[in-house]
């Protein structure tokens, strides 16, 4: 008999196919998320369990009594409760490497728009308010080429992007990490800095921490203060790092020149936040990975770990701090 696995998201039809060879299973087809009421009832006999940033919680695990995998569909599992997985011995997977690349593009196109207002003149073309009275210093921005990128947070993504600044734009890249990264640093020509001589210097200050209980609003009002006023945040890790107030109120006060967010502290955004008001500020919907390739890949790296542990195998992409249940 073929281990049961339910499925929380529709996702590419050759992945279903994977997915169907190995494993009796159920998926939900609709667009809208699964309600919390009708997971719960399918989740009560599967051994597997692939979703979206599921929020997987004690109370939920309690209700899947036999479920041995939570197969995440990105990179990110702040949605899990670690401690309770781990006690009830329920492996946690997630899907890094495969959208490293899409992410910092999409770091650069927010670097870009921000510093070179590329949306708000967008705006300004198309809403039929370009014109000749126009003074030419008005279309000032700031440049992104041999500017300093700060970049908080080296993991695979920071790299990337990191890379793309240094030999693309011959930017100077700075960066704070927990771990020193002496390989990239000669690789790219990039420097470890101490987290406030980066705020203080960078023009750009990125942000691509994961969110957990040490990173819960770690950038707030001191951070900001210490960044120049012609200094530009970017961030699209997760809302939570930031204190969403602080950002508002350092734009407000024109501590900073201004920002560019794929991520928000609630998603989505409400829709009466004062950053939607901001002309220096880009917004964007949480696209980090979202290109049809990079999905499709999120999508088969999830089912690939999914199948790996109710097969019996151990797999690829165990969460760090649930490796202790594999060994
Ligand atoms: C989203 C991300 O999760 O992988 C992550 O952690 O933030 C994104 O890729 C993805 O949009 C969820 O489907």
């Amino acid at each position: 008999m073929k281990p049961k696995v339910f499925i929380a998201k529709p996702i590419p039809k050759e992945v279903e196919n994977y997915i169907a060879q190995y494993c009796d299973y159920k998926i939900w087809k609709n667009q809208e998320p699964i309600p919390m009421d009708v997971l719960l009832k399918e989740v009560a006999d599967v051994e597997g369990l692939m979703t979206p940033k599921g929020i997987i919680t004690r109370e939920f695990l309690e209700k899947a009594p036999r479920l041995k995998i939570v197969s995440n569909i990105a990179v990110g599992y702040d949605a899990f409760d670690i401690h309770a997985m781990k006690e009830q011995g329920v492996l946690g997977t997630h899907t890094p490497y495969v959208l490293d690349e899409s992410v910092a593009d999409l770091a650069f196109g927010l670097i870009l728009s921000a510093s070179r207002r590329i949306t708000e003149f967008n705006n300004m073309v198309k809403g039929g308010k370009w014109d000749k009275s126009i003074r030419e210093t008005y279309f000032y921005g700031q440049d992104v080429h041999h500017a300093t990128l700060g970049i908080i947070g080296m993991g695979r993504i920071g790299e990337k992007i990191a890379r793309r600044a240094a030999l693309g734009f011959e930017m100077k890249v700075l960066y704070n990490s927990i771990r020193r990264k002496p390989v990239l640093e000669e690789k790219y020509g990039i420097h470890y800095s101490e987290l406030n001589p980066l705020l203080e210097s960078a023009d750009f200050v990125l942000l691509m921490l994961p969110l957990n209980n040490s990173t819960y609003h770690f950038f707030g009002e001191e951070q900001f203060n210490r960044m120049k006023s012609n200094a530009i945040f970017i961030n699209c890790s997760r809302g939570q790092v930031v204190d969403e107030t602080a950002l508002i109120a350092a734009l407000k006060e024109g501590k900073i020149y201004g920002a560019g967010l794929d991520v928000f502290e609630v998603e989505p955004v409400d829709k009466e936040n004062p950053l939607l008001k901001m002309d220096n500020v880009v917004v964007l919907p949480h696209i980090g990975s979202a290109t049809e390739q990079t999905r499709f890949d999120m999508a088969m790296k999830a089912a690939e770990n999914l199948v790996a542990c109710v097969t019996g195998r151990v797999p690829e992409n165990v969460v760090q701090e649930l490796k202790c249940l594999v060994k």
